[in-house]
């Protein structure tokens, strides 16, 4: 059965890749599995219709017959556990990726989205100047222990996994910011990422909704 995803319809960053259905194209791309897309409004997804799917009024969602999901990190699971690609087939190797899964959105991610938080909706504060550098140097200090942990290595434990599209993903929110080329080891592995044939087709998919209402407005 096809899966339907949701994304945005029209999406802050012009469909370059940064809105989190982006991972769940990623990785449905590198399965090889089609999925349809249902592109939702700001204000749709605050209705009681979306709010069924995802009880936050976010996207993506990821529908399969009778199954709904929401969390992209949990959607890529899914995904990676279904379908060959994702995930190593030895237990213990799989073990750790799914670590990576976990590590990308519960101890990289959250200094990021502080980050965003502290331009975005903090940055008219009184207080604002003086809290950024605090901010970023919880991601140095985070970004600095992955790039010693990444060493030389091309991928995060072994092949390329859900791990590392997961993490690839969260990354790629600080490319705006410079941070990333601060570690040069940490540039090149989300450039590899970025390189893969699934993840252009995932990008181009995203861009095409932006460029197909661009044409039409
Ligand atoms: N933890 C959830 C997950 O991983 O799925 C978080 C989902 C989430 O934050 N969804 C955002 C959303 O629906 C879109 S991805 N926001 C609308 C709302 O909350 O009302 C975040 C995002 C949005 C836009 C950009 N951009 O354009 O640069 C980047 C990232």
């Amino acid at each position: 059965m096809t899966p339907t995803i949701t994304a945005f319809e029209r999406s802050p960053d012009r469909g370059k890749g940064l809105a989190r259905d982006m991972r769940v194209r990623w990785a449905l791309e590198e399965a090889g599995q089609p999925y349809e897309v249902r592109l939702v409004s700001f204000s749709a997804m605050k209705e009681p219709a979306h709010r069924a799917l995802h009880p936050f009024g976010q996207i993506p969602t990821y529908e399969e017959g009778d199954l709904a999901l929401f969390e992209s990190g949990s959607i890529v699971f899914h995904i990676a556990e279904r379908h060959a690609g994702l995930l190593p087939d030895d237990a213990n190797a799989r073990a750790r990726a799914i670590t990576w899964m976990f590590a990308s959105v519960n101890t990289i991610e959250p200094p990021i989205l502080d980050l965003q938080t502290a331009k975005f909706q903090e940055g008219d504060k009184p207080w604002a100047e003086q809290r950024l550098p605090l901010v970023l140097d919880r991601i140095r200090h985070r970004l600095g222990d992955l790039s010693v942990r990444l060493g030389d290595a091309e991928w995060l434990d072994g092949a390329f996994s859900a791990g590392d599209l997961m993490m690839i993903g969260v990354l790629l929110r600080l490319r705006a910011s410079g941070l990333l080329d601060e570690y040069p080891n940490l540039a090149a592995y989300v450039a590899r990422g970025e390189a893969r044939p699934a993840y252009k087709r995932a990008f181009a998919a995203q861009l095409a909704v932006f460029t197909s209402q661009a044409q039409v407005g």
